[in-house]
C-alpha cells in the first residue's frame, strides 16, 4: 500500500488513467523513443483524506527549460490575474513597503500588475524559458523550485513577505513538507499564503478526469487543506471560487489565531459532506463515468472516421495528454490539433503524437468536427470561431460525450 505524501497514512487507489506521459512534455518526432512514461492513478489517504498520484513524476522531468505551458495563453487568465492582483494590492499589500513572493510565476502574468505598481516582489519559478517572458514584462524572478532553503536564503535577502501567493502551482509539489517549512520561514507573522489550484470537487462535478495527470501531484479540498495547514502549524482562514479551469478554490492560510475564519470556509467544508467528497462510493461513480466518456468518445471518432468525416483538436492544454492517451486517440482519429502557444507548435501531443499546429490550420484544414480539448476556454474559443460554428460541429466529452 502506497503511504500518503502529507501524513503517511495508507493510500488506497480510487482511479487509473494507464500509461502516461509527462502531460506537458510536447517532443519532436525525433524524440518519440526516448519518451518518458509512468503509470497515473489517483489514490486518497485514510487519514487525511488527500488525493495524490499515486506515482509521481521527478520534478526535473516536469519543470525545465523546455516547459511549454503560458499562463497568459488566454485573455481570461490575463483578465483573471490582473485582478487577483489589483485585489491584493488593495488589501494584503496596502501596507508600508509591502513584500510578495509567487511560487511558479510562470510568464509573470500576475506580477505584472504588481511590477508596474512598484510594489517589491518576487517570483520563484525553475523554467528559464517561461520566466524569461516574465522579466520581459519587468518582473523580478528567482530560477529555482520553492523550498526551505531557497526560502531562507530569500528572506535573508529581501526580508519576510507579506503574501506568498500560488495559483496551478502548490498541487503540483510533492514535497509539501519543504514547501510548508518555507512558508514559515518566509512569511512575516501576520502575512497571508493565498494559493488557487484545481478542486476536486470540480474534477467530480464535471467529471474532468483529464485535470488529472503528472504535474497535478494533488487534489486538494477544504478538507483536506484544512488538514495539511494544521500539519505545518498554519490555519485555513478563507476560501473562495476562482473561474479558471472549470471551478477552483482559492486558499487562504495564516499563522494560527491570527484572523478569525471566514464561514465560507464551514460553509465548503459541510458542502463537501455533503458531496461525499472523501467516500468511496463517489468515486467508484466518478471511474465508472470515466470509464463510460472513454468508451462513448472512442466509439463516435471511429464512426466519424469510417464514415469519411474530418476531426481536428482545438486546443493542446496539459488535459490532451491524459484524454488522449487513456482513451486511445491517436493521429489516425484525430489527424492534427491546433493551439496558439508557439512554444507548442510544431511539436507532438506528449504520448499520443497529435501533431500541435498553429491555429490557421484549423481554418485552412475546415473540418466537419472539432474536439474541443480546452473545454475550459470554451467561451473564448466559441466567440473566435463562430465561422466553423455555422457550419461544423464542436464534439465536447465533458461531463459526458457532446455533439453539437
Ligand atoms: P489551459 C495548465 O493546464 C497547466 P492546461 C498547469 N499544470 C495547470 O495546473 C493548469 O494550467 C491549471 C490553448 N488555446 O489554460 C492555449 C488555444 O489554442 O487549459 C493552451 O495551450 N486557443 C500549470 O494546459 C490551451 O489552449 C484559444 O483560443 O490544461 C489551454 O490550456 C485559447 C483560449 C486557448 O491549461
Ligand atoms: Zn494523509
Amino acid at each position: 500500500m502506497p503511504s500518503c505524501r502529507i501524513c503517511g497514512g495508507v493510500v488506497s487507489e480510487l482511479l487509473d488513467l494507464g500509461r502516461q506521459p509527462s502531460a506537458n512534455r510536447f517532443l519532436a518526432r525525433a524524440d518519440i523513443a526516448r519518451e518518458f512514461m509512468f503509470r497515473l492513478a489517483i489514490g486518497m489517504c485514510h487519514s487525511c483524506t488527500m488525493v495524490q498520484l499515486i506515482e509521481d513524476v521527478p520534478e526535473e522531468i516536469r519543470y525545465h527549460d523546455g516547459y511549454r505551458y503560458r499562463a497568459s495563453g488566454s485573455a481570461t487568465h490575463r483578465r483573471h490575474f490582473a485582478r487577483v492582483a489589483r485585489e491584493l494590492l488593495a488589501t494584503e499589500l496596502a501596507g508600508p513597503n509591502p513584500f510578495i513572493v509567487e511560487i511558479g510565476c510562470n510568464d509573470g502574468v500576475m506580477l505584472e500588475t504588481i511590477a508596474r505598481a512598484g510594489v517589491r516582489h518576487l517570483g520563484v519559478d525553475p523554467a528559464k524559458e517561461v520566466t524569461e517572458l516574465a522579466r520581459e514584462r519587468g518582473v523580478n524572478v528567482l530560477d529555482a523550485f520553492f523550498g526551505d532553503s531557497v526560502a531562507e536564503g530569500i528572506r535573508a535577502e529581501h526580508g519576510s513577505a507579506d503574501v506568498i501567493f500560488g495559483a496551478n502551482t502548490v498541487c503540483h509539489i510533492a514535497y509539501q513538507d519543504s514547501l510548508l517549512r518555507g512558508v514559515d520561514t518566509l512569511l512575516g507573522p501576520d502575512g497571508v499564503f493565498v494559493f488557487e489550484e484545481p478542486y476536486l470537487g470540480t474534477v467530480i462535478s464535471q467529471m474532468a478526469f483529464d485535470q488529472i495527470y503528472d504535474e497535478h501531484v494533488y487534489y486538494f479540498t477544504a478538507r483536506s487543506v484544512q488538514q495539511m495547514a494544521q500539519r505545518y502549524g498554519f490555519e485555513l482562514v478563507d476560501v473562495g471560487r476562482s473561474p479558471l479551469h472549470g471551478g477552483e478554490i482559492r486558499y487562504t492560510l495564516t499563522r494560527p489565531g491570527r484572523r478569525r475564519p471566514s464561514p465560507a470556509v464551514g460553509e465548503l467544508l459541510a458542502d463537501e459532506r455533503h458531496r461525499g467528497l472523501a467516500d468511496p462510493v463517489t468515486f467508484q461513480r466518478f471511474a465508472d463515468a470515466v470509464a463510460k466518456i472513454r468508451d462513448d468518445l472512442l466509439t463516435l471518432l471511429r464512426d466519424l472516421r469510417d464514415r469519411g468525416s474530418t476531426v481536428v483538436g482545438y486546443g493542446a492544454p496539459g488535459k490532451t495528454a491524459t484524454v488522449t492517451n487513456y482513451c486511445g486517440i491517436g493521429p489516425e482519429l484525430v489527424p492534427f490539433v491546433v493551439d496558439s502557444t508557439p512554444a507548442k507548435q510544431g511539436l507532438l501531443v506528449p504520448g499520443s503524437h497529435l501533431p500541435v499546429r498553429p491555429p490557421q490550420a484549423f481554418t485552412t484544414a475546415n473540418p466537419d468536427y472539432a474536439l474541443l480539448f480546452a473545454w475550459n476556454h470554451a467561451d473564448e474559443i466559441m466567440a473566435k470561431e463562430q465561422a466553423f460554428s455555422r457550419r461544423g460541429k464542436w464534439i465536447r466529452y465533458v461531463p459526458d460525450v457532446r455533439v453539437g
